[in-house]
């Protein structure tokens, strides 16, 4: 008897996408695991049948690999973030996107304030004195900067900052931000620029979208608006922090510190960054929970699904509602 066809839909993934990914989509759908960056025969023997892409936040969507795609209909995000897939040309195209949004709001916020926390008082440098030995030899560390009641500006208040906003407000922090629209129902004092929102606060907390729009919104000009008892946190991604000029604030004294998820050359920050005593490090790790990143995965499987099943999407782009409201 010969086997049934084997109907399920082509999928390409553009990363190490992590098991509970990999399962759901192995279930309903034949995938081929980054078969464009290995073997360039298979992959144009096989171009033609692929219907859908599945990548992570940081991964990249160019125009010139959909061209590679004839049958493409959909992309499917697990992050919030979609900065590296070229929406334009997917939309050129009727290429559907998706991301997954909400999802990992509470967990990125959690992680934006351990790392307040961590920059402020100092938490891995504290381990590393104890783990070697400097307690016994040289008393107490230097004493630290207080979070309670300090001020909190972020920059973007959508999802994960509104849920940054209300972890702080435990903390008795006061609270402002920028973003291009104002958010008066917030209770939040709004300032138009993150210069201006800079130079009001001790802790400034970036939590905007990547691509062209935000590209080194922090810059030189904001750094020092922070000033020398300020601190930055990046939760957003690395593109949106001039990198460069970060280095040399940090290493010149114009402002406090420094606490990075996110860098613009991942996963190698500039070592210049990695030899500095004043910044926290970790990488890319805001959703990387069990739980969240369980919860992220069945989102963007589910959109796969609901995409091949002709249902609607769970979670589109907001460029993509909008088109479809258009036609
Ligand atoms: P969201 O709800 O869309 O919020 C984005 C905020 O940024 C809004 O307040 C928006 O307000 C503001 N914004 C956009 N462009 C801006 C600009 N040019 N200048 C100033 N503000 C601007 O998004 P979200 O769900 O909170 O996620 C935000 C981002 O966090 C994601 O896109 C992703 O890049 C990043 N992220 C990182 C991690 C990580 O692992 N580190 C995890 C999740 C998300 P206006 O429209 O009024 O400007
Ligand atoms: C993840 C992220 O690192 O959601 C985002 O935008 O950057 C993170 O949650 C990533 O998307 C995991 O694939």
């Amino acid at each position: 008897m010969t086997p049934a066809a084997d109907t399920r839909p082509h999928i390409l993934t553009l990363a190490k996408l992590p098991a509970l990914m990999v399962e759901p989509l192995q279930a309903a759908f034949v995938v081929h695991d980054r078969l464009h960056e290995g073997d360039a025969a298979a992959f144009a023997r096989l171009a033609g049948n692929i219907r859908g892409v599945a990548g992570g936040g940081e991964s990249k969507i160019p125009r010139a690999l959909m061209d590679q795609l004839p049958a493409l209909g959909v992309v499917s995000i697990m992050g919030v973030g979609y900065d590296g897939v070229d929406v334009p040309a997917a939309l050129e195209r009727s290429v559907a996107v998706t991301h997954t949004p909400g999802v990992l709001n509470d967990e990125v916020a959690d992680l934006a304030l351990g790392l307040v926390l961590s920059v402020a008082r100092r938490i891995p440098q504290a381990d590393r004195y104890v783990r070697a030995g400097r307690w016994a030899a040289e008393g107490p560390m230097p004493l630290a900067r207080k979070v309670s009641g300090a001020r909190l500006g972020i920059v973007g208040l959508g999802r994960i900052g509104q849920a940054i906003a209300r972890r702080a407000e435990a903390f008795g922090m006061s609270i402002a931000y920028t973003a291009r629209n104002a958010r008066p129902d917030s209770g939040y004092t709004y300032y138009p620029s993150a210069l201006e929102l800079a130079a009001q606060v001790d802790f400034l907390v970036v939590i905007t979208p990547g691509g062209e729009g935000t590209r080194h919104l922090i810059n030189a000009e904001v750094l020092n608006a922070l000033g020398p008892t300020g601190y930055l946190v990046n939760v957003a991604r690395g593109s949106v922090v001039d990198e460069s000029a970060l280095v040399d604030a940090l290493q010149n004294g114009v402002i406090a510190g420094a606490a990075l998820d996110v860098f613009e050359d991942e996963p190698r920050p500039l070592p210049a960054l990695l030899a500095l005593d004043n910044v926290v490090l970790t990488p890319h790790m805001a959703s990387a929970t069990l739980q969240t990143r369980t919860a992220m995965a069945h989102l963007a499987v589910d959109n796969l699904k609901a995409h091949f099943a002709g249902r609607p999407l769970l979670t589109p782009v907001p460029e993509w509602t909008a088109r479809q409201a258009r036609t």
